[in-house]
């Protein structure tokens, strides 16, 4: 059985469901969260971070239990049932499964990116590359999600880009990308970040990249392996949380390429 949802998954690798949570149920979740960043980010000692993760963790002031019941939505389970339910046994359920939920919140003093990319391929040295290859393809692998709790227009992708290898000017945009990152923690001059802001927008325009502009309530599900870019505006404010749909072999996987479970940061 095929569903429009998951042709669409198929096809773009990523999909946005509006509204799949109501206004009372984000603004429940924005009450459990909002103080997070101030004191993630005192404790970091680092105004510019990027995510608390996971939230699950005792670390974390609050009790984490809300988070369970968040997801125990029955138009998310329809959503996630849709796309993985006959591909990820046993079938994910977001309220039952253990999660490492993160937090993706917005830096105070620098804008940055993490440059376009795809997750473990370009974030991790050593990868064991035809491993990764090898699962690039498999719906068990490579789910991530974002849920916004305010408006989000941070995340960027090349729809079609899951099922594909880079093309020159894709791959000269992740050769490019630890300038963006270093914005974070270098104090440049407003000229320079600019400059920097300006190229990366434009690369991203000229490489067909799509803005996912993304609604409070709103989910949205893309596959981590395919070319996708985070921009952190200052004064904008993010709550959105991230998490990833998990199967028993990702999990393995993770933990191969890691050494930990997946999403641990904290
Ligand atoms: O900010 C986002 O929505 C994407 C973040 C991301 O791609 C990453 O941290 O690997
Ligand atoms: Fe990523």
């Amino acid at each position: 059985m095929t569903s429009d949802l998951l042709d669409r998954y198929l096809e773009e690798g990523f999909v946005r469901i509006g509204g799949v949570f109501g206004a009372g149920e984000v603004d429940s979740a924005i009450r459990s969260v909002e103080h997070l960043p101030d004191w993630a980010r005192r404790r970091n000692r680092d105004r510019n971070i990027q995510r608390i993760q996971p939230l699950q963790s005792r670390l974390v002031a609050g009790d984490p239990a809300w988070i369970a019941a968040f997801y125990d939505n029955p138009r998310l389970d329809r959503s996630i049932d849709a796309i993985f339910g006959e591909r990820i046994r046993p079938a994910p359920k977001m309220s039952r499964d253990p999660h490492l939920t993160g937090l993706l919140i917005e830096p105070l003093d620098h804008w940055w990116s993490t440059g376009l990319h795809r997750d473990y391929r370009d974030f991790l040295e050593n990868l064991d590359i035809d491993a990764w290859k090898a699962r690039t393809g498999d719906l068990r692998y490579f789910n991530q999600i974002n849920i916004p709790l305010l408006p989000d227009s941070s995340l960027w992708v090349i729809p079609g880009t899951h099922a594909r290898d880079d093309r020159e000017g894709e791959a000269r945009m992740v050769g490019a990308r630890s300038g963006y990152r270093d914005c974070r923690s270098r104090s440049m001059d407003p000229e320079e970040v600019d400059a920097f802001r300006s190229e990366l927008l434009d690369g991203l325009e000229s490489c067909g990249a799509v803005n996912v502009e993304a609604s409070p309530g709103d989910l949205v599900i893309y596959r981590s392996n395919m070319l996708h870019c985070g921009i952190y505006e200052t004064g904008v404010k993010r709550l959105t949380l991230h998490d990833a749909v998990y199967s028993a072999e990702w999990h393995e996987y993770v933990k191969y390429v890691t050494g930990r479970p997946a999403g641990q940061t904290i």
